[in-house]
């Protein structure tokens, strides 16, 4: 079966965890493209929604869910996200479409966070170049500092809805608490990719037609 349908079941799952009244976090990507037509078709009321990104927000409005500014709401009852690598232990790596650091910054204000995948994002160990969001000021002086734990390049893409510079860090990811740590002291280095399995409330991966919704241990 084609990821993309992999995707939409995984979406589809997910938005089966939306209730009445609640304030939903909506991530960024193809696989929350299936997620929110499958929200406006459900049909769940009163919703309040905040958007990772200005993609997601457009499409939202599109299909009449309402979309409001990250700034009244303190807390949100779930957020919906998609990854592009999830570890067993929960690692993620986020951030391929460069919203990582809204991403992160929804996912730890909802009580509930669920990142859905097709199968190809459940793999055996972290790989991938982790995303990173820069500051512009000093941006010489943090590549600099960033290119001590690995090799990094800029990413050719528009800067971030905050005014960030997206680049991408090739790094040692045996011990990613570790890398997370390292890429966190650095000034000027406004976020990166790696979310820990601490935000991760439920990972929702579908195989074929076959749903695996594995909840994390309370
Ligand atoms: C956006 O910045 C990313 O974190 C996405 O959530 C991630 O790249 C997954 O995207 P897809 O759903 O398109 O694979």
């Amino acid at each position: 079966m084609a990821a993309d349908d992999e995707k939409r079941w995984a979406a589809q799952a997910a938005a089966d965890l939306v209730m009445d009244g609640m304030a939903v976090g909506l991530g960024t990507g193809s696989t929350v493209d299936h997620l929110l037509p499958a929200l406006a078709e459900l049909g769940p009321r009163d919703l309040r929604c905040v958007a990772t990104s200005e993609r997601t927000e457009r499409q939202a409005r599109e299909l009449g869910l309402p979309v409001e500014p990250f700034d009244q709401l303190t807390r949100l009852d779930i957020a919906i996200d998609g990854a592009d690598e999830i570890a067993p232990d929960r690692w993620l790596i986020k951030g391929g479409g460069g919203a990582h650091t809204r991403e992160k910054v929804v996912a730890a204000a909802a009580d509930r966070f669920v990142v859905i995948a097709d199968a190809s994002k459940d793999v055996e160990r972290l790989s991938w170049a982790v995303p990173l969001e820069l500051l512009p000021f000093g941006l010489g002086a943090t590549l600099r500092a960033v290119g001590r734990l690995g090799d990094v390049r800029l990413r050719d893409a528009p800067p971030s809805p905050d005014g960030g510079v997206i680049a991408d860090v090739t790094a040692d990811l045996s011990d990613p608490e570790r890398l997370s740590a390292q890429l966190s002291a650095i000034p000027g280095l406004v976020d990166h990719g790696l979310f820990p399995p601490a935000l991760v409330s439920d990972v929702i991966v579908a195989r074929g037609t076959a749903v695996d919704h594995r909840r994390a241990p309370r």
